[in-house]
């Protein structure tokens, strides 16, 4: 008996020490990687304006744990998303490539094509190849598939064709159909015998909408979304079936926080990449009821309180593991803050005193600069000294630093290697810089906005935001005028054709669009 089971045990033993030998040489030949190197998190919000946080200056509103990043980080105060809409800003970063060099970037409907080629270089794909685990959890908005989409089956090319090894995501946005998650390139919790139909031109029979049915939303439309309810709030676009995985709102900041930590957990054996895209606060702004009437502003407020909270507790499950002091947070916003994006949910009427822009012009879709100047902090326990930083960054530098951060060579096309400047060891960021704002580009030199004239209307009448068309040519120093309110180009006539040049020299002379090409 006993001998039998020593037999047993030795066997055991044998196959354990076994399957551990072929677990070990069966890891990929390209992860030659220092189990040590750094693991990266971007931490990426959607829509939070310059003046939504605490340490941005926010008064009216608390995000204790946005400041313990940007308190203990570097906060940057010229840190710029590269376009003031989503899709193009999302673009920028994965691709460091400036995103009016891509016709098709533009904010994307749930049935857009993948954005971005699958020849074409990632953050991901970098890090991939240099033996990192890479993931990618919450709003993706960079378009699905060949363009004929079958959401009841494998879902590709996607994020998992594009250097994530893992993807939990929303295809486009939460005002957008299709309202499910998708898993590595599945429907989540899918009924094979309720399948998923989307259309973006027109319903499907019988389908109720917010437009002819608004008895049935609990949040009334304001302009646009007023296709097909799901969960009691219309959208924009059709959708039919997939009654058993359609997300509920309130719910969708802790699944994508839970699936984050749930990745970090996973893999916080080996150098990992996460990109941790919340979803807040862009509209439909729905908090979970533990976060109703936490601020005086209404749903907006209410969904801040959510995302700092995520980030908080995002960041206690780095700590818990011992990952903080291995671990570089780069935390930012995909483009500036909008009130009524499209809802009535009273972000306008329960402002109250608060600037979700700060002191900057404009908001999201302008070309002034709340559009595109945002929230923009580094950490890294031990290893980054806290500070302030005037730096001009932009996400797109996210690309070749990180690069550089792993030892690789590679260089996005329109991405400058600022590591030194995110780890705070250097204080000289960029010289210059494009910006873009639905489809126009503005540039920054130095401490000077040139911002071409645009036909257009000056305001956005259903946002109320100033869009940054004007007549003339506008130039504005942003060190003494940072709420861009003095055109100076009449009275710099050399500087406004020196910035000129030099805009033209990286945008081409048809930097205004307008077709026409100069003449030599
Ligand atoms: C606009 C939507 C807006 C928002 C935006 C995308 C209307 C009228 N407005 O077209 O609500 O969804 O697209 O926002 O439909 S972004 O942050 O993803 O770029
Ligand atoms: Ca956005």
């Amino acid at each position: 008996m006993q001998a039998t089971h020593s037999i047993h045990f030795k066997l055991l033993c044998a196959i354990i020490v076994t399957t551990l030998m072929v677990a070990c040489t069966s890891k990929p030949a390209t992860n030659s990687l220092d189990p040590e190197a750094p693991n990266v998190v971007i931490i990426y919000v959607d829509d939070l304006g310059y003046g939504d946080v605490a340490a941005y200056g926010a008064t009216e509103l608390a995000t204790p744990n946005l400041d313990n990043l940007a308190n203990n980080g570097i906060l940057f105060t010229n840190g710029y998303a590269s376009s003031a809409t989503c899709s193009p800003s999302r673009f920028a970063l994965l691709t460091g490539t400036y995103p009016w060099r891509n016709e098709r970037a533009k904010i994307l409907p749930g049935t857009a094509p993948l954005l971005i080629d699958t020849n074409q270089l990632t953050i991901s794909k970098i890090l991939k190849a240099k033996g990192y685990h890479t993931g990618i959890v919450g709003k993706w908005h960079l378009g699905l598939g060949n363009g004929q989409v079958n959401w009841n089956d494998t879902i590709a090319p996607g994020p998992n064709e594009l250097g994530f090894d893992y993807s939990y995501i929303m295809a486009a946005t939460q005002d957008r159909v299709p309202t499910v998650y998708i898993e590595n390139g599945m429907v989540v919790n899918l009924d094979p015998n309720d399948p998923i139909a989307i259309n973006y031109r027109e319903n499907f029979d019988g389908e109720p909408t917010g437009l002819d049915n608004p008895e049935l939303l609990k949040m009334k439309w304001h302009h646009g979304h007023n296709s097909s309810i799901v969960n009691g709030i219309s959208r924009i676009g059709y959708m039919k079936g997939g009654a058993s995985a359609k997300w509920v709102d309130e719910n969708m900041a802790d699944t994508f926080l839970v699936k984050a930590q749930q990745y970090v957990e996973d893999h916080q054996n080996e150098p990992f990449f996460l990109y941790y895209a919340l979803q807040q606060p862009h509209v439909p702004r729905t908090p979970h009821h533990r976060f109703v009437g936490q601020t005086s502003m209404g749903p907006r407020g209410d969904v801040i309180a959510e995302l700092d909270w995520c980030v908080g507790e995002f960041y206690k499950t780095l700590d818990s593991l011992g990952l903080l002091e291995n671990t570089l947070i780069l935390f930012s916003s995909d483009n500036g803050p909008v009130l009524n994006d499209g809802y009535f949910d009273n972000a306008v009427e329960k402002l109250g005193n608060h600037t979700p822009s700060g002191p900057l012009r404009g908001g999201k879709y302008s070309l002034f600069e709340a559009g595109t100047r945002v929230p923009f902090i580094t950490y890294w326990k031990g290893k980054i000294e806290p500070k302030k930083s005037d730096a001009l960054v932009s996400q797109i530098d996210f690309m070749s630093s990180l690069a550089a951060l792993v030892g690789s060579n590679e260089l996005g096309p329109d991405s400058k290697n600022l590591l030194d400047v995110f780890l705070g060891n250097q204080d000289q960021g960029r010289e210059s810089l494009i910006l873009e704002a639905t489809g126009r580009t503005a540039f920054r030199k130095g401490d000077w906005v040139l911002i071409p004239p645009y036909s257009g209307s000056a305001v956005n009448k259903m946002v109320n935001i100033e869009l940054g068309n004007m007549k003339a040519f506008g130039l504005f120093h942003l060190k003494n005028d940072l709420s861009q309110q003095t055109n100076l180009a009449d009275q710099n006539p050399e500087k406004l054709q020196e910035i000129i040049a030099d805009f033209k020299a990286i945008r081409g002379s048809d930097y205004n669009n307008t077709g026409k090409f100069e003449l030599k």
